[in-house]
């Protein structure tokens, strides 16, 4: 198992379009053991696969408590079952030190495959519908950061651009 290096706004590879998943090997086993460590060891709740530059359509999220529900999604497409909208504060490990409101529907059901390829499908609400639109959206080269005000963006770019420039 690794931790692997996360790329973090405005990097330009955030913005590439994953590519389906068509081979359910070992790679991709090792690749979705690997998100988990980076995640776990992160402290977050959810990682695309965009977010340490493999673009392939995979994530892992883990909503729960205790760090003891781990979910993987692959091939993830969801349908829109209730279009309320909710509203959560959402960080994203690739804008580290910020968190902004956003509002998304709030219940959805994905259809995604799992590390063998078998197909599913689950419904989600509150937070593990949030963050499974917040991690598909890192799929197609989306982020949080896009639904904020213009203003927003450009000055949370700005700080983490200094912060980038002090760490190279
Ligand atoms: C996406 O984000 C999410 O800034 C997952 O310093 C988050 O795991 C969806 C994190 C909230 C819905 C609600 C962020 C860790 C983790 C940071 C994360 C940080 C340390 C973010
Ligand atoms: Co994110």
């Amino acid at each position: 198992m690794a931790i692997l290096q996360i790329l973090e706004f405005p990097d330009p590879r955030l913005r590439k379009v994953a590519a389906p998943v068509t081979v359910f090997d070992e790679n991709l086993k090792v690749l979705i053991e690997d998100l988990f460590e980076t995640m776990y060891g992160a402290e977050g709740i959810g990682l695309a696969a965009t977010q340490v530059n493999v673009h392939q359509r995979a994530l892992v999220i883990d909503v729960s408590e205790n760090k003891d529900s781990p979910l993987v999604f692959i091939n993830p497409e969801y349908e829109v079952i209730d279009a309320e909208l909710a509203e959560y504060d959402e960080g994203c490990l690739s804008v580290p030190g910020f968190y902004e409101t956003v509002a998304r529907p709030r219940i959805i059901r994905v259809s995604a495959q799992d590390t063998q390829g078998n197909q599913f499908q689950r419904e989600a609400g509150e937070l593990l519908a949030t963050c499974i639109q917040h991690e598909v959206d890192h799929l197609v080269g989306k982020l949080f950061v896009d639904y904020l005000s213009t203003l927003k963006r450009q000055r949370i770019r700005y700080k983490l651009q200094k912060e980038q420039q002090k760490s190279a």
